[in-house]
Order: C-alpha cells, then sequence, then structure tokens
C-alpha cells in the first residue's frame, strides 16, 4: 500500500519542455489544472501528498518520476539523460533525505531516468533508452542487486515511440503488465500475463495502480475497458497537456 507521493508543479514556462511529440506547445494553466485533478485523485486513493513548487530553471521539473527510484527497500537518486534535467535532481533529493537514510545515486558516465525503470513485485525492469545508457544501467541493476532485488535490462532504443520503458508498460499488480506492441517480448515478461494496449491507444499504456485504483489517461475507451474488465476501479485523468511535453501519467508522481 502507498500512503505518500511527492509532486512537482509544473511551472509557467511549462511549454519549455522538451518534447518530440509534435503536438503543439501545451498550455501551462491547463497543466496545472490537469495537476491539480491528478493530486486529488491521488488524495482519493489514500495518499498524502507533498507537492514542491516549480523551479523556472526546470520546464519539465513536475516529471519528478524521472529523478529518483523510491523501493520498499531504499531510494536511489537518478542521474537524468536529459543535461537541462539534471539539476532536478537536487530539491526531490533534499526532500527525500528524512524518509531514508542512505540515497545512492547515479554516477557519471552513467545517465538513467527512472521512467526507464518498472518494478514488477520485486522484480525491475530497466530500459536502455535514449535517456538510460548502459552504464547507468549496470549502475542501476547492481545498485537494486544490493536491495536484494533481481533486475533486467531491455533494449528500447529501436523503439522510436518509447521514450522510456514505461511509456509502453505499466505493472498493474496481480502478476500483470499492461503493454504495447514497441515493448520487445523478452524472456523477462513471459512470466506476466500481458494485457495488450492497441497502437491507437498507446500513449495509456503509461498507467499507474496505486491501491485500490488504476490511474489511466482520460481518452482511451479500449484501455479502460479492457482494465475495467479485470476488475479494477479506474480514474481516468485528463493529460493533454503532458503528453504534449512526452510525459506520461506516471511520471508526475512519487509514491511510497
Ligand atoms: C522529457 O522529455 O524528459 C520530458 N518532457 C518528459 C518526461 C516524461 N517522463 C516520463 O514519462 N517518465
Amino acid at each position: 500500500m502507498f500512503t505518500h507521493a511527492l509532486l512537482r508543479l509544473p511551472g509557467e514556462n511549462f511549454a519549455a519542455g522538451l518534447t518530440q511529440a509534435g503536438e503543439g506547445a501545451p498550455d501551462p494553466e491547463l497543466a496545472l489544472e490537469q495537476h491539480q485533478r491528478y493530486c486529488e485523485a491521488l488524495a482519493t486513493c489514500g495518499l498524502s501528498l507533498t507537492v514542491l513548487p516549480a523551479d523556472p530553471r526546470y520546464p519539465d521539473g513536475c516529471f519528478v518520476e524521472d529523478t529518483a527510484l523510491l523501493t520498499e527497500r531504499g531510494a536511489i537518486v537518478m542521474r537524468p539523460g536529459a543535461p537541462s534535467r539534471r539539476g532536478e535532481v537536487e530539491v526531490i533529493e533534499a526532500a527525500l533525505k528524512s524518509l531514508y537514510p542512505k540515497i545512492p545515486r547515479i554516477h557519471s558516465p552513467g545517465t538513467v531516468d527512472a521512467g526507464d525503470a518498472c518494478e514488477a513485485d520485486g522484480h525491475f525492469l530497466i530500459g536502455l533508452s535514449a535517456r538510460t545508457n548502459e552504464a547507468g544501467a549496470e549502475e542501476l541493476a547492481s545498485l537494486l542487486g544490493d536491495l536484494g532485488y533481481r533486475a533486467t535490462v531491455l533494449d528500447i532504443r529501436n523503439a522510436r515511440e518509447l521514450l522510456h520503458l514505461k511509456t509502453g508498460l505499466s505493472y498493474l499488480g496481480d502478476g500483470r503488465m499492461l503493454a504495447t506492441a514497441a515493448v520487445p517480448r523478452v524472456q523477462a515478461l513471459d512470466t506476466y500475463e500481458l494485457v495488450e494496449v492497441p497502437a491507437s491507444e498507446r500513449y495509456a499504456a503509461n498507467a499507474l495502480r496505486v491501491n485500490d485504483h488504476v490511474l489511466l489517461a482520460a481518452g482511451y475507451p479500449k484501455t479502460r475497458a479492457a482494465i475495467e474488465a479485470l476488475g479494477y476501479d479506474v480514474i481516468a485523468l485528463e493529460m493533454s497537456e503532458f503528453r504534449k511535453l512526452d510525459g506520461g501519467l506516471s511520471c508526475l508522481s512519487l509514491r511510497w
């Protein structure tokens, strides 16, 4: 069960964030409203929230999930692959300090965005991507090993539509993975029941199981129906402005 979440507000210069989506510039005010609904959804799931203010130096700063990996046994601070995002980790590390006695970091030349780390019951799938390099993936796997976790690295560098592994893969719990066809069907996935997300709804593959609910992007009826048919209670959230910056639903929060 999660009891807390850490978030950071999108700022006035949110539209200056990195993007390849080609869907136009996001509206910072609408992003703030959508962020507010997202916070309310987490509260509905029973979480207490810490919401950090925006920092104009980091237009992508609201995508906090990329900056740290939180596990039941410890936290690890990332070294984001995009140089413009590297400094985002400082305020996150400071916020996590009181919760975790010792927080190891990914070191240069390694880079990891934690959007590339998908946990499924103590097994971490780590995407090798445009943001997470080999040195970073190896260091992360080793740090997770120190915590007693298994890790498997998956190469998604040829899967152009995946910014991060979790862009196309989410663990729903109960042995079930939500996945798009772009995620390579490696052996490590064989142990999971795959809930296929159709190509026309691929943005919905980045969903978030939080306690008794699944948070899902609004506007993807097939994926929603498939998840509901499995018995999950879905909360649909409008994510249009974050999508314009390639941001998935899960990356707006860190949960513990
Ligand atoms: C970026 O390109 O880094 C941001 N505009 C979006 C990051 C989204 N992260 C995520 O979905 N894990």
